[in-house]
């Protein structure tokens, strides 16, 4: 039973149950429309209280039914009959009020809220827009500008705000039902409000459209929804009612078939199965009150700012007492930032920055939770600080390493209790970024591994499991990314152009100006480590650049010129000489953008097979989810797995079987052409 009506005196409460969250699937708007009709039925009902079991209100349409032809009774005509119900409804909302959620709340007759909850049409972050009357009636309850804000941005409010904007009619603390119950009783006898649908929108002030326009195209960059749910907003306040619901549920399945709500929806459930690996079903994480980081440069000052914007203390060590200073001006560094763009308020900066103890004493670590390194990679100077940790922390204190490039496996070596051990990596500037890969040793313990998911929970992160090689899942296709991209000026591109096609296809930036922007010297490090190894890194450009010190930006010069104090990318005379002579005697070409994207992204897929064939990445999802919280893939485009399955894995495969007919990429590995075969990366799966 997913709707359940009960009888208090006057007043019925209709509680829906549908776990998880209480998605509208079919079953339930069906029982919805059949409460209206039972409660329109029932002379002794003066009022209802709609209220939800379990975590949430209504947190919107079941996105499962996405892919599917949409079954009846459809979601504007569930809303149409609770607004048309003879007694007045009130929606008792905890939890998240989403999408279709909120939309349903709109047509009761009243909202309450407990002061937690939050109320939101996020549908613009599944590539649609509101379908059920959400960009209609919300003009019409808070005016235009407000609804622009809610509809365009996707983000939820919190019920004090709604209340503020008319969204929620009262708040009620303490026990929801119960207050829900008594606020129908008051309203009983009173004349009902009018419905949303037949009021008439405030008038809108000048040039508001003009204004939503521009501002929003500028977030939305290539993303088509939230446009799409503006121009909605403007037809629901220009329009009468009818034309503009006609006009939203339009809008809303066309946009539901395109290629963007499917990769957004791909993205959706890749970040809601990520954070649960199958073997950790059941396991409970070990538990983290307090942290510590070792090393305070860029990332440890992250990392230690990240931990404390989650609540936890944190003690920040250094080897001694004047490079400790540097590290907590580096976590001040950020919260000055965090002040100057008004993330947070200078109050909560102090109060957060208090959090941080600056020692360069181990022994300060006896009785701390967990402790990250981020210290220089190099793995004699890493086992030392774990050689010191392993004799003062508690022998279940969590020990985890930020290495990215050496194997965690080695650095275990010595660390007494090796199964507390595991590597975290996170990626720079660490308080920022959402990504953080997790890798187990080979000795860690399954409660540990689950503390590491726990903790990105508690950061706001997106935790991808990844296995042991070099790179892990990210930087490893980053080299295949960096390598392509010297293959393609070696034959006729150049770095302005390469840039460019990337910036075309939905990157932030392209892999030259993200060279210039991170350092060059890092990546010729690993080379040199690869090559004592025995490997054969492909970067005859940017090995020439190391050589000369073009580190990039910090250098004044890399791939590009740089004036001082400017960081805009200007095309190098000499970059452009020491190419040509690297090109010398390989075929040259012209390539137009998309053949660039191609022998970007493809190769990088075809890594990715590999990746996911070893299992170091557990899915083709997880892999997806990298790219886009780590290294700027756009999430519209779903990851470069979902792209190249949307694309047609048989066609990738051809492009690549093309580009390595002409030494332009590595032909494509045998899991791709199996996974060509099969129609999708599944077959790779398990
Ligand atoms: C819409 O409403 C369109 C309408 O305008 C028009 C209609 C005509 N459907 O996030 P969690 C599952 S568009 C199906 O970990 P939390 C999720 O996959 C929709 N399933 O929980 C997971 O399943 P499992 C607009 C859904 O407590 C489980 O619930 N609404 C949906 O951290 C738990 O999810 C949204 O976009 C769904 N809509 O956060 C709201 N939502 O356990 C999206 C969740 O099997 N949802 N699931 O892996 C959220 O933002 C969060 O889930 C929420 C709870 C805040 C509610």
């Amino acid at each position: 039973m997913t709707v359940t009506i009960a009888r208090e005196d006057t007043v019925a409460v209709v509680t829906v149950d549908n776990p998880p969250v209480n998605a509208l699937s079919q079953a339930l708007r069906q029982a919805l429309v059949d409460a209206v009709a039972e409660l329109d039925a029932d002379a002794a009902v003066r009022a209802v209280v709609l209220i939800c079991a379990g975590r949430t209100f209504i947190a919107g349409a079941d996105v499962n039914e996405f892919g599917k032809p949409p079954q009846p009774p459809h979601l504007p005509d569930v809303v149409a009959r609770i607004e048309g119900a003879r007694k007045p409804w009130v929606a008792a909302i905890h939890g998240s009020a989403l999408g279709g959620g909120l939309e349903v709340a709109l047509g009761c007759a009243y909202r309450v809220a407990v002061p937690s909850a939050s109320l939101g049409l996020p549908e613009v972050r599944l590539g649609i827009i509101p379908g059920a009357g959400g960009t209609v009636r919300l003009p019409r309850l808070i005016g235009p500008a407000a609804a622009v804000d809610l509809v365009t941005g996707g983000s939820p409010v919190g019920a004090r705000k709604a209340e503020g904007l008319g969204l929620v009619d009262a708040l009620i603390d303490g026990d929801l039902r119960a207050g829900a119950i008594a606020f129908a009783g008051d309203i009983a006898g009173k004349p009902v409000p009018q419905p949303i649908s037949e009021r008439v929108v405030p008038p809108v002030e000048a040039g508001l459209w003009e204004t939503a326009e521009k501002a929003v195209a500028a977030k939305a960059k290539r993303e088509v929804a939230p446009l799409r749910a503006l121009a909605s907003v403007r037809r629901a306040s220009e329009a009468d009612f009818a034309s503009a619901m006609a006009f939203e549920r339009e809008t809303f399945l066309e946009l539901r078939g395109s290629a963007q709500a499917a990769a957004l929806r791909h993205v959706f459930f890749a970040e809601r199965a990520a954070p649960r690996p199958p073997e950790l079903a059941g396991i409970t994480p070990r538990a983290i009150r307090s942290a510590a980081v070792i090393g305070g440069g860029t990332m440890g000052a992250g990392i230690a700012a990240a931990l404390r914007d989650a609540g936890l203390p944190v003690v920040l060590i250094e080897r001694d007492k004047d490079a400790v200073e540097r590290g907590l001006a580096n976590v001040r560094a950020i919260y000055d930032g965090s002040v100057k763009r008004n993330r947070i308020p200078q109050a909560v900066a102090d109060e957060r920055m208090a959090g941080v103890v600056g020692a360069d004493d181990y022994d300060l670590l006896a009785d701390t939770d967990l402790v990250i390194e981020a210290v220089f990679e190099d793995i004699d100077v890493k086992r030392a600080v774990f050689a010191r940790l392993s004799e003062i922390c508690r022998p279940d204190a969590v020990l985890a390493t930020n290495t990215s490039y050496l194997d965690p496996n080695a650095i275990s070596e010595g660390v007494r209790h090796p199964e507390r051990f595991l590597g975290l990596h996170f990626f720079s500037p660490a308080h920022v970024m959402k990504l953080l890969e997790i890798v187990p040793t080979d000795a860690t313990a399954p409660e540990v591994l689950a503390a590491g998911f726990a903790l990105a929970r508690q950061l706001g992160k997106i935790p991808v499991r990844a296995g042991i090689c070099d790179g892990f899942i990210g930087n490893r296709i980053l080299k295949v990314t960096r390598a392509q991209a010297e293959r393609l000026v070696l034959s006729g591109a150049t770095p302005a152009s390469v840039d460019a096609a990337m910036r075309a296809f939905g990157l932030p930036m392209g892999p030259f100006e993200a060279q210039d922007l991170g350092g060059l010297d890092i990546a010729a490090f690993q080379r040199k480590a690869a090559r004592a190894r025995g490997e054969t890194p492909f970067a005859p450009v940017a090995d020439r650049l190391c050589a000369i010190e073009r580190f990039g930006q910090k250098s004044a010069g890399g791939w590009y010129d740089y004036q001082p104090g400017d960081r805009t990318p200007k095309p190098s005379d000499a970059v452009a000489a020491i190419i040509a002579e690297e090109a010398a005697g390989r075929p040259q070409r012209r390539w137009e953008e998309a053949e660039i994207a191609d022998a970007i992204v493809l190769p990088m897929v075809n890594e990715a097979t590999r990746i996911l064939e070893e299992r170091v990445a557990l899915r083709a999802a997880d892999i997806d989810l990298v790219k886009i919280h780590g290294y700027g893939f756009p999430r519209w485009r779903g990851g470069p797995m979902h792209y190249a399955e949307a694309r047609g894995l048989a066609a990738v495969v051809a492009v690549l079987d093309r580009l390595s007919a002409d030494g332009l990429a590595e032909p494509p590995c045998e899991g791709l052409r199996r996974a060509a075969e099969a129609g999708g990366f599944s077959a790779l799966a398990g």
